[in-house]
C-alpha cells in the first residue's frame, strides 16, 4: 500500500514539475550551454599518429592501428548502445602503458586563454576513477592539473573479463586551457596503473576523441584516411 501511495505522490510531483517546466521562460534546451560563438573542434583518437603507440590487454598486445577498436570489434558490434556512442565509429584502446601517449598536434588560428578540453572516454575495466595516476594530460609540454572523475563501466569479475559495456561519454577536463597561435600539442600519457593488485595490467580508459571548445578556429590533419586502411577485425 505504501508503494502505491508513494507512486501516486511521485506522479503528482512529476506532473507538477512538468507543468513548471512548461511555464518556464528558460526551456531546458537553452541551459546551460556554451557561450554564443563557441566553436567545437573534434579530434578523433583513431586519427592520431599511432606509429609509436602500443598497449596490452589481458591476453594480447597491440601496436599502432591494431589498438583501434569499434565497428571492427565483434564484442562492440553486439552492444548497440556502446557502438552508437562512438564518435566516427572507432576509438583507441589499450591505453595505459607508462609513458605511452596519444598525441594530438593541431593548429589554433589565434592565441586563446580559456579553451575547454573535453575527453570522450569509456572504461573496459569496470567503473574507473581517472586521475593523474592513470592518465597525465600535457598541453604544450606542461602537465595540467585536473580533478579526478569517474568513468562508469560494466562490473567485471576479473581482468580476464574486461569489456566496454557502458557507452562512451564526454568529460570536461578544464575550461582554462591556453592555446598558442599556431602549433599546439595535447598528449594523453599512460601511467602504468595496476588493476587492483595486478601490477602488470597498465589500465586506462578507451579514448574516442578529444574536443576543444574555443572562440577561434582549431584544426588538425587527421591521419584517419591512412589509419583506417590498417584497422583489423578483432
Ligand atoms: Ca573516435
Amino acid at each position: 500500500m505504501k508503494k502505491i501511495i508513494a507512486g501516486v505522490i511521485m506522479s503528482a510531483v512529476a506532473l507538477t514539475m512538468g507543468a513548471l517546466v512548461g511555464c518556464s521562460s528558460t526551456p531546458s534546451e537553452e541551459v546551460p550551454d556554451d557561450p554564443a560563438g563557441t566553436k567545437t573542434a573534434v579530434f578523433e583518437a583513431e586519427g592520431c599518429d599511432l606509429s609509436e603507440y602500443s598497449g596490452h590487454g589481458w591476453s594480447n598486445n597491440a601496436t599502432g592501428c591494431q589498438t583501434i577498436q569499434g565497428q571492427n570489434t565483434q564484442k562492440i558490434r553486439e552492444n548497440q548502445s556502446v557502438l552508437n556512442s562512438i564518435s566516427n565509429g572507432y576509438f583507441v584502446g589499450f591505453f595505459g602503458v607508462e609513458n605511452t601517449a596519444l598525441t594530438f598536434d593541431f593548429t589554433s588560428a589565434e592565441a586563446v586563454e580559456e579553451a575547454t578540453l573535453v575527453l570522450r572516454l569509456a572504461s573496459e575495466w569496470g567503473t574507473m576513477t581517472v586521475d593523474d595516476s592513470i592518465m597525465q594530460i600535457e598541453v604544450n609540454g606542461e602537465i595540467i592539473e585536473y580533478n579526478p572523475f569517474t568513468v562508469t563501466g560494466k562490473k567485471i569479475d576479473s581482468a580476464a573479463t574486461v569489456e566496454y559495456g557502458v557507452p562512451f561519454a564526454d568529460f570536461t577536463i578544464s575550461t582554462k586551457i591556453s592555446l598558442k597561435k599556431g602549433d599546439n600539442t595535447i598528449r594523453l600519457i599512460g601511467q602504468g596503473a595496476p588493476f587492483g593488485d595486478m601490477e602488470s595490467m597498465d589500465i586506462g580508459p578507451g579514448v574516442d576523441c578529444i574536443k576543444i571548445k574555443s572562440m577561434t578556429d582549431v584544426t588538425w590533419e587527421s591521419l584517419w584516411e591512412d589509419n583506417q586502411l590498417n584497422v583489423k577485425e578483432n
